[in-house]
């Protein structure tokens, strides 16, 4: 065991740079060149690689320090004297090649005439930026009619361990900008055209630096130019301050750096910040919304729809147009409020609208009804309804299924939930293992269960389990409704009221008894002709039950 120190490496023509993010711990396995810290100077921020590998055994920065070569970053325990020294140890100058700076203007003040008076259009190009190949456009600062200033920064680049702004190399306005976001630039690249600038001389700062920078690291050193600071620059266009690896983490997870409220000094974002955020968007925003959904009517509050950026609820004092009464929500509609609006914002639904000829159906089920008076069981439409579900659900067993990431769990059950309308609000008790059952113990089932509910009698296990729904308003009217699927659950069918239409059957028209139907399925597990299927299937099998058969 050998502890070493690791410093800061040559980091270019820098003096002192802060320290903006620790990205080890005490007690971290270290790889070499793997990332330490994170240093910003005012233009560019590069991580500090370690030169060996080992355990952490102690942190020698904290955030805010300041560095510079060979500050002692921090104490690491190697496996022995052999530790093996990476490129990015702090290197002599030799290593200069690899990462010298950017004599930003030297190049463009090649490409472009030294001329003062330079009204015509001079070229901005790429200075030389060290060793780097293909780096990427992550920022574009400027727009065409912009007036640059000489060193105003137009673009930053970024390698895997650093990025940079690159400034202009002359004064002028901006007539074309020659990258956008995304592009790769190399040395010599063009950038932009300038005209009409009085004086347009080649940047006097951008002298050629003649340091070096250590290794890889340093081949993050930004550009001679890049010191020399314009202040205005950057603040001015409020841009997300971020090192290169978590600006990289959150293009691959697609979060916009300008979204982020950053944590760290300065209001950087680190990588938490990225996950905080990405988590808050994919839960705490739907959370959010549904307490934004229910703060108005539960306290008049403006909500938290405007911490989405949403406009703030309408707060009315209704008391001013007339008499009122404040009347709490009862606590099934806290709950299904709550449920609702995730499942309706979250999952991409379609209704499909139909009708069934029940006319057959009906007559079936009046006189089924006419020879079981005894029995004290009344048979409803919803139990043939719930059949006809469980016939569509086996020939169809997408709608039988709950997405589960990136798979489907198919169902091999069928447990049917039917809404229930009670004093309390709506509940959805389940039928279980529907297609073991007939419709006279379904009915019976239904009966109970609904008597349950308006009692406020259901216990959970009631009302879970469901693996698809129906919602039925027939006793009640209507014509057809966009029912919201009840997650994790993909599809629902609505059910409003018959009645009898003329229906055309090739030769005159004939009064017939139509069903109602809207199917609303979530299109990230069903496509519209799956749906348009399986509500046709459903219409012929409640206009003749045989059809379960076949
Ligand atoms: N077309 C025409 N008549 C219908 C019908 C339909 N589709 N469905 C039921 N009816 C008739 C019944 O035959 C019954 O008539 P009779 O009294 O003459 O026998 C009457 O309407 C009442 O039926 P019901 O509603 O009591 O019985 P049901 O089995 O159809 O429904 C239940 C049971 C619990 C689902 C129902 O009472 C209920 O609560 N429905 C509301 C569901 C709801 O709120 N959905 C909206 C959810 S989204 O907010």
């Amino acid at each position: 065991m050998a502890l070493v120190e690791i410093k800061v490496p040559d980091i270019g023509d820098f003096s002192e740079v802060a320290v903006i993010e620790l990205l080890v711990k005490p007690g971290d396995r270290i790889a070499p060149e793997q990332s330490l810290i994170t240093v910003e100077s005012d233009k560019a921020s590069m991580e500090i690689p370690s030169s060996h590998a080992g355990v952490v055994k102690e942190l020698k920065v904290a955030l805010g320090d300041k560095v510079a070569e060979g500050s002692v970053v921090l104490l690491l325990e190697t496996a022995g004297e052999a530790a093996v020294p990476v490129a990015a140890a702090p290197a002599p100058v030799a290593a200069a090649p690899v990462a010298a700076p950017v004599a930003a203007a030297a190049p463009v003040a090649a490409a472009a005439p030294a001329v003062a008076a330079a009204a015509g259009p001079v070229e901005v190009r790429v200075p030389d930026i060290g060793d780097f190949k293909d780096v990427a456009v992550i920022e574009v600062f400027v727009k065409p009619g912009d007036s640059i200033k000489v060193e105003q920064s137009l673009i930053t680049v970024e390698s895997d361990k650093a990025s940079m702004e690159i400034p202009s190399s002359h004064a002028g306005v901006l007539k074309e900008l020659k990258v956008k976001v995304g592009d790769k630039v190399n040395i010599g690249d063009l950038l932009a055209v300038l005209e009409g600038a009085a004086g347009a001389a080649p940047a006097p700062v951008a002298a050629p630096a003649p340091t070096v920078a250590a290794a890889p690291v340093a081949a993050a050193a930004p550009t001679a130019a890049a010191q020399a600071h314009n202040p205005t620059a950057t603040p001015a266009l409020g841009l997300p301050h971020a090192s290169p690896s978590v600006r990289k983490f959150a293009r691959e997870l697609g979060v916009p750096l300008a979204e982020v409220k950053g944590s760290g000094p300065k209001g950087r974002i680190t990588q938490a910040d990225i996950q905080g955020f990405t988590k808050s968007v994919m839960a705490g925003a739907i959370q959010t919304l549904a307490q934004a959904a229910k703060a108005p009517a539960a306290s008049g509050s403006t909500g938290g729809g405007s911490e989405l950026g949403l406009i703030p609820w309408p707060k009315v004092d209704f008391a001013k147009f007339g008499p009122i009464e404040r009347k709490e929500l009862s606590r099934i509609k806290k709950i299904s409020g709550a449920n609702l609006l995730r499942n309706a914002i979250m999952i991409p639904a379609v209704t499909n609208h139909d009708d069934a000829d029940i006319t057959d159906l009906e007559a079936f089920r009046i006189s089924t009804n006419k020879e079981n008076e005894k029995s004290g069981i009344k048979v409803t439409m919803l139990a043939f309804i719930i059949k006809a579900c469980v016939a569509a659900l086996k020939k169809f067993p997408e709608f039988n299924s709950s997405l589960d990431g990136d798979a489907l769990i198919y169902k091999q059950y069928y447990h049917i939930g039917f809404a229930a309308d009670t004093p309390n609000g709506l509940v959805v008790p389940v039928i279980k293992d529907a297609d073991k059952k007939g419709i006279f113990q379904i009915s019976q089932e239904m009966g109970e269960l609904a008597k349950k509910a308006r009692d406020g009698k259901l216990g959970p296990a009631d009302m879970s389990g469901a693996t698809f729904t129906i919602s039925s308003l027939g006793g009640i009217g209507g014509r057809y409704f966009t029912p919201i699927i009840n997650a994790p659950e993909v599809a629902i069918l609505g059910v409003c009221k018959s009645q009898m239409e003329p229906v055309w059957d090739g030769k005159q028209f004939v009064p017939r008894l139509m069903l109602p139907l809207s199917l609303t399925w979530d299109h990230c597990v069903i496509d519209g002709a799956a749906a348009a299927r399986f509500n046709v299937y459903l219409g012929q099998i409640l206009s003749d039950f045989r059809r379960v058969l076949l």
